[in-house]
């Protein structure tokens, strides 16, 4: 039996049908997503970053001839061009973002649950790394199969170089979200995502998926990830301690939103003079400077 594929669609795909096929398959490669300017930009932009970091200590999970970056909002303008790609919102918005009812008193009140970002990541395979081991990133949470009735997660990965079978292109398990917890994924289960430099693989937090082998002797295998969370959730990537305030200043409103610079149905206030203020406030204030000891008194 040969494996499923996984579909193939252009940028012009509406979200509804994207979503069909993601919530078919697992995922989607959508070809020439970003332009090359993009794509550049990023390498341009992060690649002196990745020459002066290590590869990663964990040989099992990061990969010991991996190299990875964080914090990538801060690090390259064309992230927020990622972020705010109509087509991934469009897509996050319509997985996560359904409504639940809360009672509020004896009245059901519709919570949306918003969608936050968990985590930004570049991740660079080298020649002689082994395949990550196949996992569900929605693992982070401990999320069970079936159960909550939605995803929580819904990943990008930009292909910043070619991806192909031979250099590490990401494994996937199509038709795998769909399985219970006790089914173990197996290697043989998996294909490589293979598309060109501005393609990218979108897929939600229940497919079983992982960074493949780099059996090249001289080929960079260059991703660019993040992820669209249930905004409930904890983020994986800590973003209060990794941005400056004037660096959260600089981004979109939508994205400082998501970086949880704000407050939804209770859950991010902070506290500024009795009230619970929403942070997105905070961050069109004058007086506001630093975290901590620095807040406002006034509201
Ligand atoms: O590098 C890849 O292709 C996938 C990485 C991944 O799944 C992860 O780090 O969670
Ligand atoms: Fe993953």
């Amino acid at each position: 039996m040969t494996n499923p594929t996984l579909a193939r669609l252009t940028p012009e795909v509406s979200v509804d049908e994207a979503v069909d096929v993601i919530m078919r398959d697992g995922g989607v490669i959508i070809e020439g997503l970003f332009d090359s300017t993009t794509i550049e930009g990023l390498q341009k932009d992060l690649g002196p970053w990745l020459d002066e970091v290590d590869a990663g200590y964990d040989e099992v999970f990061a990969g010991n001839r991996t190299k990875r970056l964080g914090g990538l909002f801060a690090k390259s303008e064309h992230m927020v061009t990622v972020a705010m790609s109509p087509l991934y919102r469009g897509i996050a918005d319509q997985i996560l973002n359904k409504p639940i009812d809360v009672f509020f008193g004896e009245q059901a009140v519709p919570n949306p649950a918003g969608k936050h970002i968990g985590a930004t990541m570049a991740i660079k395979i080298g020649p002689g790394q082994g395949a990550q081991p196949l996992h569900r990133d929605d693992g982070v949470w401990l999320w069970r199969h079936p159960g909550y009735g939605r995803e929580a997660r819904v990943q990008i990965m930009v292909a910043v170089s070619d991806f192909t079978a031979e250099n590490g292109g990401t494994l996937v398990i199509p038709g795998s979200h769909l399985w219970d917890d006790h089914r173990a994924p197996r290697r043989e289960e998996a294909i490589p995502t293979e598309m060109k430099a501005g393609s990218a693989l979108i897929w939600i937090g229940s497919t079983y998926h992982g960074g493949g082998e780099n059996t090249t002797t001289d080929s960079y295998r260059f991703g660019l990830s993040m992820g669209y969370d249930l905004a409930f959730l904890r983020t994986e990537e800590n973003h209060f301690l990794t941005y400056t305030l004037d660096q959260i200043r600089k981004l979109p409103e939508e994205i400082q939103r998501e970086l949880d610079w704000s407050s939804e149905h209770y859950l991010g206030w902070v506290e500024v003079a009795g009230q619970m203020a929403d942070p997105l406030d905070l961050l069109k204030r004058d007086d506001y400077a630093t975290t901590g000891d620095g807040l406002p008194t006034t509201l």
